[in-house]
């Protein structure tokens, strides 16, 4: 059974005093013991979430990275300036930047191997859109996605890698995947990672988001392929954070 994870996405949202409040909140806290627990912060945010992680349970992760290293890339961040400011986790193709910013299984590859040169951890983000689920091709897509990164990455690097599903139509609509729904997929994500190779299917974290809250964690969490959760607008405020951690001890 895979340690379970619940990761804190902010995306665009957030302060510097609510980096704050969450640090004393979280060294404060009493999180069960067999919990991860990663809080992704925007950017400019990150340095000073570093610090106030500094004495808690919680690791710093970033929400994407550029798929190069150095240059002449206006507004882009490297992996290697998220691991010096100390992220060690990244977001990689979160649905919102899938169809906002147009990127593509190739573009989230690019950027899953970049996390991986720099010894980040790549929460790979995957999910169906509402057609694509109606039209009964939600599995389908899902495991495309995958595979479009994992066929092209070494036996070994497929070992460093977090596994989010986040169906695209449960993502801050406040329409949560029912437990029902959300374990299937994850029971067909275990299944295509064991085919890689057993020890995959057993230690990777897959971790369920869409409108995770705090009165819809506990029983999405009990899900046997459920192993934690991306938590997007819930994570924001700290009682609600901490209580979803709560769920997962
Ligand atoms: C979607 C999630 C985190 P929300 O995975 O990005 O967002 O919990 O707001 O649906």
């Amino acid at each position: 059974m895979p340690m379970p994870l619940i990761a804190g996405n902010w995306k665009m949202n957030g302060s510097l005093s609510l980096v704050e409040t969450f640090g004393q909140a979280l060294a404060d806290a009493d999180l069960p013991s067999r919990l991860e627990v990663a809080l992704m912060v925007p950017f400019p945010y990150l340095e000073s979430a570093s610090r106030a992680l500094a004495g808690t349970r919680a690791v710093l992760g970033a929400q994407t990275l550029s798929d190069q290293p150095a240059g002449a890339f206006t507004g882009e961040v490297s992996g290697e300036m998220l691991r010096e400011v100390g992220a060690t986790l990244v977001l990689v193709g979160h649905s919102e930047r899938r169809t906002l910013f147009g990127e593509d299984d190739s573009a989230v590859l690019a950027r899953v191997r970049r996390a991986l040169e720099v010894g980040l951890t790549p929460v790979l983000c995957l999910g169906e859109t509402l057609e694509e689920r109606d039209d009964g091709r939600g599995e389908t897509v899902v495991i495309g996605q995958l595979e479009a990164v994992l066929d092209a990455l070494e036996a070994e690097q497929r070992h460093r890698l977090v596994i989010a599903y986040e169906p695209v139509w449960a993502i801050g609509t406040g329409r949560t995947a029912t437990p029902e729904q959300a374990q299937a997929i994850h029971a067909a994500l275990r299944r295509r990672l064991a085919a890689y190779d057993d020890g995959l299917a057993e230690t990777t974290q897959l971790l369920y988001g869409g409108s995770m809250k705090a009165d819809n964690a506990a029983e999405l969490l009990a899900q046997p392929d459920i192993d934690g959760g991306l938590v997007g607008g819930a994570s924001l405020k700290i009682d609600d954070f901490l209580a979803i951690c709560q769920s997962a001890g």
